[in-house]
């Protein structure tokens, strides 16, 4: 049985109560600091992570420095010291994203680690014995296995809350593209941590990238970690050090990264270095004041930390793309979602006033997306919206509007993707 949502709820639930009562522990970052950031939050919108991001949305898209791939801009729009993937450039490739074209979200920059020096270290009060290390090639001797997942960034759409809902958000703008499927293989979890020797009182475990210490509106948060509850890391998680039957590149965390399926970008810690396993909740900035959702549609501490990725469709085409009259062309593009497989997909070329069922080329996974094709003869020059709609095995359509939170997570609201036809 995979971990459920009542479950992670009541998780979460938990934890936001101790959060509040202050009983807990925030890993590694001083409380005050913390609350220093909810208040910067609180007045600015803003914890000042985003401002690169918007800077790129204005026009200045500058290099990407951090990133090492080669980020030719066919495939990629850069923003900050990220890089999202341009959905046009998906078109014909098959169920996986190339790495070539796979988004990159860093929080800082992209570091060179030597695989034969590379430790995972597992430690903390939650294992029944001491630390227990282990080298590539001990995480690699493992009984491995393949599984084809996305990785999705929570903020994936965020520019649509302002485009198309005129609200504002902080953070990177992403259109569509911070959201790629690969075949990882790698080592499960729950093995690494059934050899490290998890005590029966354990309760969380925080994975902690080697990647630099980020500093946000002064305040160091130290480096990139997010507690993920015991129950999921001992259920899917995997240690993964191949992506699409490489080793896994440098800039999606190689040599070995966590890969959590369904659940927001943020969970899957590249560059892992240690993991820390604890009898009590444990806290980051990565799971109290960023990746809740804020604002007036939600509780005055943030919602619960973020765990499933939500439902959403793109198509395989440039915004704004001039496409020609009368001529009969194949629209591609791709669905999916975090919270189970999805089973229909319906098109609209008119804005929205009438639909047609889209053929599905692809069978129904969770954790994966769906590629799918309608075939349109446009019939009339002019401006026009394009609209692609899913449905999951939940029975749960995109809506019109997704509802508003500060830091723009979790869009699910369909997207009028602007096209001209000439
Ligand atoms: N150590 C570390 N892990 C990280 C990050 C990071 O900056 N540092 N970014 C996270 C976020 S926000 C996302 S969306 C995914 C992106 O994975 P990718 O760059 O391989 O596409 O990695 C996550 N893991
Ligand atoms: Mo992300």
């Amino acid at each position: 049985m995979p971990f459920d949502l009542s479950d992670e709820s009541r998780y979460d639930r938990t934890r936001l109560r101790q959060w509040a009562r202050g009983s807990a522990r925030s890993a590694g970052v001083d409380r005050r600091d913390l609350l220093k950031l909810l208040a910067v939050g609180a007045a600015a919108g803003s914890l000042g992570l985003g401002a690169a991001g918007t800077a790129a949305a204005s026009g200045t898209a500058a290099a990407a420095p951090g990133i090492l791939k080669p980020l030719p801009p066919e495939f990629f729009t850069l923003r900050g010291t990220n890089a999202e993937t341009n959905f046009a450039a998906l078109r014909g490739t098959g169920p996986l994203t190339p790495v070539d074209r796979f988004f990159v979200r860093n929080h800082t920059s992209t570091p060179r680690i030597d695989t034969a020096a590379w430790r995972l270290e597992v430690w903390g009060d939650g294992l029944a014995g001491g630390p227990v290390g282990f080298s590539y090639e001990q995480v690699r001797a493992l009984r491995p296995v393949e599984r084809t997942l996305f990785i999705e960034c929570a903020g994936n759409g965020r520019s649509f809350y302002a485009t198309q809902q005129g609200q504002a958000v902080t953070g990177t703008p992403w259109t569509l593209g911070a959201i790629g499927v690969a075949r990882w293989r790698g080592a499960r979890l729950s093995d690494v941590l059934r050899l490290a020797g998890v005590s029966p009182g354990a309760v969380d475990v925080l994975p902690r990238g080697l990647d630099d210490e980020v500093v946000a509106n002064g305040v160091n948060l130290g480096r990139v970690r997010r507690p993920l509850p015991l129950e999921k890391a001992l259920d899917d998680v995997l240690l993964a050090y191949e992506m699409n039957g490489q080793p896994l590149p440098a800039d999606h965390g190689g040599p070995v990264r966590l890969v959590v399926p369904e659940w927001v970008g943020i969970s899957s810690i590249k560059w892992v270095g240690d993991i820390e396993v604890s009898s009590r909740p444990l806290y980051s900035p990565w799971n109290t004041d960023m990746y809740r959702l804020f604002g007036p549609e939600h509780p005055a501490q943030g919602s619960a930390p973020l765990a499933r990725q939500t439902l959403k469709s793109a198509f395989e085409l440039e915004l704004g793309a001039a496409v020609p009259l009368h001529r009969t062309r194949l629209l591609t593009g791709r669905s999916w979602s975090g919270a189970a497989a999805v089973t229909r997909v319906e098109v609209s070329t008119d804005g929205g006033r009438r639909w047609q069922r889209a053929r599905l080329h692809d069978a129904a996974r969770r954790g994966g997306w769906v590629r799918w094709s309608v075939p349109w003869t446009p019939r009339t020059a002019g401006a026009t919206a394009l609209l692609a709609r899913a449905t999951d095995a939940t029975g749960r359509t995109q809506p019109e509007t997704s509802v508003h939170n500060t830091q723009g997570y979790l869009f699910d609201a369909v997207v009028r993707h602007p096209v001209t036809v000439v």
